[in-house]
């Protein structure tokens, strides 16, 4: 009998590879370049990145399109959903090492440890001379998440030992947090002075911590992206940066990845990764392996492990 077709178009983790070829018959193209009868054959796909309307329609026989990464933005979910294809990402095995990376960001853009350390590699540390004393200091803060699911949960379980006091935006209230809810992102920018965002990339989210939310958040203010680089207006945090409007930003995540604009590289009130909060060994394993489980899953048993929410109802 011959094997079940699964594609993979593009670069992914290497153990998906290894794993899907034990199990699958790997077809590595572009769906834009299969001949029909080889299209015809696909019925699951493994990407990590983009997979549009077009390629999910060059598949008449697709059923599971396994997308490596909790965002799953690059993905057409609701066309997926629409045609009776799901759509399944790698949720919270991702939560710790992103919420980590979330407070490092944090402790690095307020204390100024990356700069500090450069500072002392560059043989500045004399008698006499030491590093200058931070602005700014975690102590009494009033952190804001700007969303609050499985992985602003865990960022907001960590900055808890730190004393801070912690408010959230979100569309709707989570009636199981404690927390100070905040209906618009505004309100939460008025009342915070530290501001961590971990939300999706969809339409609604576009550009949303523009020059008015930064504004808010103030010279004493700080901004700790590690959801998606689209829900910040970067020519207004550049502008707010260096005119003192902001006090600082961490940033993991940019609009034009890996493109980061010249303006944010020369700001020094600027700490900048490059998209990396998941980017462990064991944590990018346990996702490439979420990717091949689910799809192993759903051609053995009939049942993806996480579909997303776009996914059709079976039967
Ligand atoms: O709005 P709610 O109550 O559904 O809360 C979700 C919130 N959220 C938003 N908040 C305000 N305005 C919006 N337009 C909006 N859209 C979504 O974002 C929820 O609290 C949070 C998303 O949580 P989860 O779906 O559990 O995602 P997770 O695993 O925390 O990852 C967040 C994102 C990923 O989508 C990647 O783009 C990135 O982090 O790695």
């Amino acid at each position: 009998m011959s094997r079940i077709a699964v594609l993979v178009p593009g670069k992914i983790h290497e153990r998906v590879l290894a794993r899907l070829k034990e199990c699958f018959d790997i077809i590595e193209a572009d769906a834009s370049a299969l001949d029909s009868e080889t299209a015809g054959r696909i019925r699951g796909v493994a990407v990590s990145g983009t997979f549009g309307a077009q390629a999910i329609d060059s598949l008449p026989n697709v059923e599971l399109i396994s997308s490596f990464g909790v965002g799953y933005d690059g993905v057409d979910a609701k066309h997926a959903g629409s045609k009776g294809v799901v759509v399944t990402n790698t949720p919270e095995v991702l939560n710790d090492d992103v919420a980590d990376t979330a407070i490092g960001l944090l402790l690095n853009t307020i204390r100024e440890f990356p700069r500090a350390e450069s500072w002392l590699r560059d043989g500045n540390w004399k008698p006499g001379q030491n590093y200058p004393l931070s602005r700014f200091s975690l102590k009494g803060r009033h952190v804001g998440l700007y969303g609050l699911g499985r992985i602003g949960r865990e960022i907001a379980n960590r900055l808890e030992p730190f004393k801070v006091k912690i408010s959230y935006h979100t569309r709707s209230r989570h009636a199981d947090a404690s927390y100070d809810y905040y209906p618009t992102l505004k309100a939460l920018a008025e009342a915070v002075d530290t501001m961590i965002a971990i939300v999706p990339k969809t339409p609604q989210t576009h550009k949303t911590v523009n020059a008015e939310i930064l504004a808010a958040l103030g010279p004493g203010g700080v901004l700790i992206n590690v959801g998606r680089g689209w829900i910040v207006d970067e020519d207004a945090l550049a502008a707010a940066l260096s005119s003192g409007a902001l006090g600082a930003a961490g940033l993991d995540v940019f609009y034009d990845e890996p493109n980061v604009p010249e303006a944010l590289l020369a700001l020094p009130n600027a700490v900048l990764l490059p998209h990396m909060a998941s980017g462990s060994v064991p944590t990018r394993n346990a996702m490439a392996d979420l990717v091949v489980d689910n799809l192993i899953e759903w051609f053995g048993n009939g049942k993806a492990l996480t579909p997303v929410p776009e996914a059709p109802v079976k039967g």
